[in-house]
């Protein structure tokens, strides 16, 4: 069975004029994250907050017939949306295997913004985001050119009260595909207790990292399911709450899953992904491999490093 997630609250490991302070970076080792509170511009996420609201409420279609409009002051409005269903995913062409709007009952990902000025300003542009990922993987990042996008996750009416034992089954333990060193996840608004915060199976990244052939590159084992499973089942995991404006920093191994949702609030956050600077497949030789998933800019090395003893050989870790 899968265990169900405990609310997590990064301790304060910063030491002031420290990027990364030697506690923090031996917190992202172990567990395989690292939560650095309030470091976006509120300038910056304020503006594009508002930007973003606009095209939700523009873009993301309603179900033909439906009497529900959502409305930004009306949280009564935020429960169980009531989107128009997908079609399904394209098979060819630029967006092949994804929509660039994606709206899934309580779920809604905002890809097509990934590629948006103000969005690369807001995280992994902005330099107080860019020299944590600099300290903590490497001096020469490859340049972003988009990140994955807004990922929303809306309340719905509370159900009949689930014991929280039984909470596990609606996790979605995962690792990511492509090519997978430093991700972020940045909070656009408060994350509170069981309101959907990212959710981290902690150290799991140490033995997802052994179970692929190489370091970055998606290139699982045949054992990889089966260790998967294992963490699922075995590591409590982490649902990390923080104030808006914080960053989860994660490694690219770590298990991970959409956090449980049982409050009022709707989630935002966004996310992007950091790899070092080397050269890439093309988008041809990403769909020949079946990696193609062009709402990250984490695309597969030409050359990576067979996984060995050392999985942090490739990283910088302040050093
Ligand atoms: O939205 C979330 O909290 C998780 C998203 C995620 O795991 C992913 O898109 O890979
Ligand atoms: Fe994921």
């Amino acid at each position: 069975m899968q265990r169900p997630s405990v609310v997590f609250e990064m301790p304060d490991l910063t030491i002031a004029g420290e990027v990364v302070s030697k506690a923090e970076m031996d917190f992202f080792c172990e567990y395989g994250f690292l939560v650095k509170k309030r470091i976006l511009d509120p300038d910056k996420l304020e503006a594009a907050l508002d930007r973003i609201w606009t095209h939700l409420l523009a873009k993301v279609p309603v179900k033909p017939g439906s009497a529900w409009t959502l409305s930004r002051d009306d949280k009564q409005t935020w429960k169980d949306p009531e989107w128009a269903e997908m079609v399904p995913h394209p098979v060819d062409g630029p967006f092949q295997g994804r929509h660039p709007i994606e709206h899934m009952r309580r779920i809604v990902k905002l890809h097509d913004l990934g590629s948006e000025n103000y969005i690369l300003d807001l995280l992994p542009n902005d330099p107080r985001v860019r020299e944590v990922a600099e300290t903590i993987l490497s001096r020469d990042l490859r340049a972003i050119t988009r990140v994955r996008g807004v990922y929303i996750v809306f309340p719905s009416e509370p159900q009949s009260e689930e014991k929280l034992e039984d909470q596990g089954r609606f996790l979605g333990p995962h690792t990511d595909q492509v090519c997978q060193q430093l991700n972020a996840c940045g909070y656009l608004e408060d994350v509170n207790p069981r309101n959907g915060g990212f959710t981290v199976y902690p150290g799991s990244h140490k033995r997802m990292f052994r179970e692929h052939r190489y370091e970055a590159n998606w290139s699982p084992l045949s054992s990889f399911r089966d260790t998967l499973k294992e963490v699922a089942e075995t590591i409590e995991p982490y649902e990390i709450v923080a104030e808006k404006g914080s960053v989860v920093f994660w490694h690219g191994r770590t298990v991970h899953s959409v956090g449980v949702h049982l409050g009022a609030d709707i989630r935002w956050a966004l996310f992007a992904d950091f790899t070092r600077n080397q050269p890439v497949l093309t988008d041809e030789e990403h769909k020949d491999a079946n990696q193609y998933e062009w709402f990250k800019d984490a695309k597969l090395f030409r050359v990576d490093e067979p996984v060995g003893d050392d999985m942090w050989r490739s990283w910088r870790l302040g050093g």
